[in-house]
């Protein structure tokens, strides 16, 4: 498919920077290029060859006025991002060079690219599937090295030949099933109802472990929330700070320092954790102690793991088993810190140990350092609790976890059917159903409105 308009973007983030990159992707891409750039070297530019750089300037045909210095790069169609001619010009990174470019392209006749309108169009013209077109999007936004390399296996390919594979199976069993309606009068049956049903139940299997990919993709994704709750000046800031390894929190000696939620995102073993320190616990009619521990619940709502975290330089008091029954409410995974371990130890164990019975605490110096490792390794082992073991190192996002959903649907119902002794048309019909949710997966068919919500995550330029 060729797209008729060639399109333009600023594909670099708005800012100054060393340089800016300007992307036109079409038919007439060159051409515009061959307007606007004026070549400084001796070299004369060879509009057939791809792959080739010059340096030049970029003028203002109209007014014939050079913008900026730049870099032009020329990819001949069709090995290239969007399988069109591509023109990317590299200039200086700052807001006004890179929008003046953007102009002259757009009065050449370049049209402003959509967002994810580069890949959308890699996508159309063939060069990447859907599933590959979003692994895109996984990269641009990974937060981990380890997301990073999760998503560029789903770009190589990797999720798209597992459902390939899973489709072929289908698509087999389908034939076979249609052979034995067309031929139904000579009594053919090209598969047994037991090598049926086996061969079903298997692919039923395949795609349940794929849709259980999809809680560990969305932890590689999008991170776990650890909230870190107690009662006030415990040294909750103050932890967020250490794992921060800078000051981002105020800390101070003064009960009810924290009054809003502080979220930032570390790594942790590979995975994006985001830390939200909240206000202390506990009962005010302070009205602005009321809306932060409000704001702190809200918090725990949200929160995969809740750090709760005590002081073990003070005794347990009424307060901190209010507390703790509240955060035991939430039915969430908690870790215990004891904090302070600096200082001599008053808190009981046995007594913390009667309330959480099945949590091992943590000790930590939150301003030493002490016991942080440690910690991170319980946060690590909490996320490697939530997510399948398998080897299998693949991406599935939401949607592509409810087409996933919705095949394996179709493949229960087909293999409930044939227990039942459901006609072979039915059961045909219920394998279609589930090929055509695979399909959705790779992209093969999907209307232009699921496409549009799709590439409108991208950022515009890509
Ligand atoms: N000795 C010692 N002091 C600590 C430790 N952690 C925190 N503190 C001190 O305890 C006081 C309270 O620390 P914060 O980190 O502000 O405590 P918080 O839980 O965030 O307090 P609020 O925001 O008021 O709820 C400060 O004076 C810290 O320096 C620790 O591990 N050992
Ligand atoms: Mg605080």
């Amino acid at each position: 498919m060729i797209a008729k308009d060639t399109i333009v973007a600023i594909s670099t983030p708005i800012g100054q920077s060393g340089i800016g990159i300007v992307r036109m992707s079409g038919n007439r891409a060159f051409d515009i290029a061959r307007r606007i750039f004026s070549s400084s070297s001796r070299t004369k530019i060879s509009w057939n060859s791809s792959f080739k750089m010059y340096y030049g300037w970029i003028v203002d045909p109209d007014k014939n006025e050079r913008i900026d210095e730049v870099i032009l790069s020329l990819m001949k169609a069709p090995r290239t991002y969007t399988r069109e001619d591509i023109a990317e010009i590299n200039c200086h990174g700052g807001l006004v060079p890179l929008r003046k470019i953007l102009e002259v392209c757009l009065k050449q006749g370049a049209r402003l690219a959509e967002p994810g309108e580069f890949t959308r169009r890699a996508f159309l013209n063939g060069r990447i599937d859907l599933s590959q077109a979003e692994s895109v999007l996984d990269i641009v936004q990974a937060k981990t090295e380890k997301t990073l390399k999760l998503a560029v296996k789903s770009l190589e390919g990797k999720l798209s030949k597992c459902i390939l594979a899973i489709r072929e199976e289908m698509v087999d069993i389908l034939s076979l099933i249609e052979a034995e309606i067309d031929f139904c009068d000579e009594d053919i049956q090209a598969l047994s109802k037991e090598e049926k049903e086996k061969r079903i139940d298997s692919l039923i299997k395949k795609v349940e472990k794929l849709i259980d990919r999809a809680t560990t993709s969305q932890i590689y994704r999008e991170g776990v929330k650890v909230v870190i709750t107690g009662k006030t000046n415990v040294g909750k800031s103050s932890l967020l700070n250490t794992l921060l390894e800078r000051e981002r929190a105020i800390v101070s000696h003064i009960p009810g320092t924290t009054r809003d939620t502080i979220e930032e995102t570390i790594n942790i073993k590979g995975f994006p954790v985001c830390i939200i320190d909240t206000a202390g616990l506990g009962e005010s009619k302070d009205p602005l102690d009321k809306e932060s521990i409000k704001r702190a619940y809200d918090s725990l709502k949200m929160a995969d793991i809740i750090l709760l975290m005590v002081d073990g330089s003070l005794p347990l008091e009424e307060e901190d088993e209010k507390i703790f029954s509240v955060v035991k409410n939430f039915k969430k995974q908690i870790l215990l810190v004891i904090n302070k371990i600096d200082l001599p130890l008053k808190i009981s164990k046995s007594k913390l140990r009667k309330i959480f019975p099945s949590l091992s605490p943590v000790e930590t110096s939150a301003t030493q350092g002490t016991g942080i490792d440690k910690l991170k390794t319980q946060i690590a082992s909490f996320i490697l609790g939530k997510i399948s073991s398998d080897s299998e190192e693949i991406m599935i996002n939401l949607r592509q976890k409810n087409c996933l959903k919705k095949t394996k649907s179709c493949l229960s119902r087909a293999k409930e059917g044939l227990k039942n002794n459901l006609s072979e048309e039915l059961l045909a019909l219920e394998l279609r159903e589930g090929i055509t949710h695979l399909d959705e997966i790779t992209g093969y068919r999907l209307g232009e409105e699921v496409l549009d919500r799709i590439f409108s995550q991208f950022c515009i330029g890509k």
